[in-house]
């Protein structure tokens, strides 16, 4: 094998190489490729320096979310001074929202160029999940190219985890450029959500290698849960939309490209839309390919994918194996700041279909913050998309924690999407289609298709109550709920 070319190291041997304070980039869009025995040793190697009482912290950039071994084990050794730019892990979360680790949430597109740019100084190593790497130093990726093209080109020094679980052809499935910087960056060529614009591989200068670490592990992935009824309903909704505004002939009829957000909800959306047979066969141009979408692939109801990473289940990640030459017909792997990207988006007239926490009566989104505070994961890609989508729409169910909050409020405690990207909005009460509408008629709509019943009469009379003007709004009562639910436990005490 070519990549004999470099040494051999253990996975303590690796994090040895890591210094205290030092900026580490790896691998990781979701768990899929995420780095895994080098962070967690890096995780033991910052516990028995710290029992020694000596200082080990380090700053942690990857393309998305990671595996537990990235996060969690980093996180629970109190490793980690500085995190960016996506996370969904619940001892990491822990730690932000107790301002123990400076957290820099950003859209995933801008990963890579704020990397290359230099932004947060310079990236000293990089620690990159391949199958393959040659001794000219062509790294061929594994289930996420995230943004690891860039970490390559950038970092000083890289670590290569060697890992050969996943299927080697997965990399047939990778279309891979880092964009020239700026002044003089060329127009993407993206006219087809299929189009090859790049390699297969991504390059790195081979003298910068320290090592190679061999694994041989699966993506640190969590299952999905069966549609239930809250995302059945919402699903419904959206595809009772996009029908209408394929027969109304606002979509036209070989339908457009579907992005589609994490979590069950998006998953139970995507299966929806294979099931509707008023939706013609269709493309998705997205971030994330999960499994219903695989699914989808496999019956031809998806005609074909780009994504920049693959969340399946081991079961789907066997058959992808065994089914190679038919799925790297129809799938392609991209750097986040390509299948992200807002001119592709706005190119190939995306329909953004994201979650929110929660939403208000004028039409922003707040994606990432509970009560406008603790950081749940981040804004991920969903911005990306939503600003520069065909059609964009935010669901999320009327009610959370068994009623006591109203996901449609007043005012947005946080905004990562203004009213200005967001078209349509879904609970499972109904959905509101806000295009064209003046503030005062998205409130009505909102409040009539979306909220729940036990809060409508809450929410007309707020809006009756506060001042009129273009947008009616009452600075003193506007977060009342949430003020509510933070002394009692519910926004709506009985
Ligand atoms: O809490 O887990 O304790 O029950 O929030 O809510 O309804 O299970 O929703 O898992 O789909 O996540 C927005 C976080 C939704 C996600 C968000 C509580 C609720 C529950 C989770 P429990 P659900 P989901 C592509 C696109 C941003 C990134 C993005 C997300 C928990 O979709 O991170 O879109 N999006 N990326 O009870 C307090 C509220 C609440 C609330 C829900 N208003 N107040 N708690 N909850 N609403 C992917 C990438 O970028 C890689």
């Amino acid at each position: 094998m070519s990549s004999n070319a470099f040494p051999r190291l253990t996975a303590e041997e690796a994090a040895e190489l890591i210094n205290h304070n030092d900026f580490v980039a790896m691998s990781g869009f979701t768990a899929a490729g995420a780095a895994k025995a080098v962070p967690r040793a890096i995780a033991k190697r910052a516990t028995a320096l710290h029992e020694q009482g000596k200082p080990f912290q380090i700053r942690v950039i990857t393309g998305a979310s990671t595996g537990e071994s990235l996060d969690d084990r980093l996180a629970e050794a109190d490793a980690v001074s500085w995190r960016a730019p996506y996370q969904s892990s619940k001892s990491m979360r822990q730690r932000i929202n107790a301002g123990k680790v400076a957290f820099v949430d950003m859209h995933l597109s801008h990963v890579p160029q704020s990397v290359l740019f230099g932004f947060f100084g310079k990236v000293n190593v990089a620690v990159i999940e391949a199958s393959e790497i040659t001794k000219d130093g062509k790294v061929y990726l594994t289930t996420s190219i995230g943004a690891s093209p860039t970490f390559l080109k950038t970092a000083d020094k890289v670590i290569i985890e060697l890992n050969k679980r996943p299927s080697r052809r997965i990399s047939d499935m990778a279309d891979i450029v880092i964009p020239e910087p700026p002044p003089h960056r060329p127009a993407l060529s993206l006219q087809h959500p299929l189009q090859r614009i790049g390699k297969t591989y991504a390059q790195v200068d081979p003298s910068k290698v320290l090592g190679i670490v061999e694994t041989d592990e699966p993506d640190e992935l969590g299952g999905f849960a069966d549609p239930d009824e809250m995302s059945v309903a919402i699903a419904s909704h959206v595809v009772s939309f996009l029908s209408k505004e394929l027969a109304e002939g606002r979509i036209p009829p070989e339908f457009l490209p579907l992005q589609s957000g994490v979590g069950n909800v998006a998953n139970a959306v995507t299966k929806s839309m294979g099931d509707s047979p008023d939706i013609p066969d269709f493309l998705m141009y997205t971030e994330v390919l999960q499994s219903a979408a695989f699914d989808l692939l496999r019956s031809g109801r998806l005609r074909g994918a780009s994504t920049c990473a693959l969340t399946l289940m081991p079961e789907q990640m066997i058959e992808l194996a065994d089914n190679m030459n038919y799925f790297a017909n129809r799938m392609i792997l991209r750097p986040q700041e390509i299948s992200n990207n807002p001119a592709a988006v706005r190119q190939l007239g995306v329909i953004a279909l994201n979650t929110a926490l929660e939403a208000d009566i004028y039409g922003h989104a707040n994606s990432t913050h509970v009560s406008g505070s603790a950081i749940m994961n981040g804004i991920g890609g969903s911005g990306d998309f939503a600003r520069n989508a065909y059609l964009s729409v935010f669901f999320c169910p009327s009610i959370a924690k068994g009623g006591k909050i109203s996901t449609i409020v007043p005012m947005c405690t946080h905004v990562d999407h203004n009213e200005h990207s967001v078209q349509v909005i879904v609970t499972e009460q109904g959905l509101a289609d806000l295009r064209g509408l003046a503030p005062e008629a998205r409130a009505e709509r909102i409040i009539e298709c979306c909220a729940h019943p036990d809060y409508r009469p809450y929410l007309r009379q707020y809006v009756k109550d506060s001042k009129s003007s273009h947008i009616r709004h009452d600075l003193e009562h506007c977060f009342d709920l949430h003020k509510c639910l933070a002394e009692t436990g519910s926004m709506l005490p009985s």
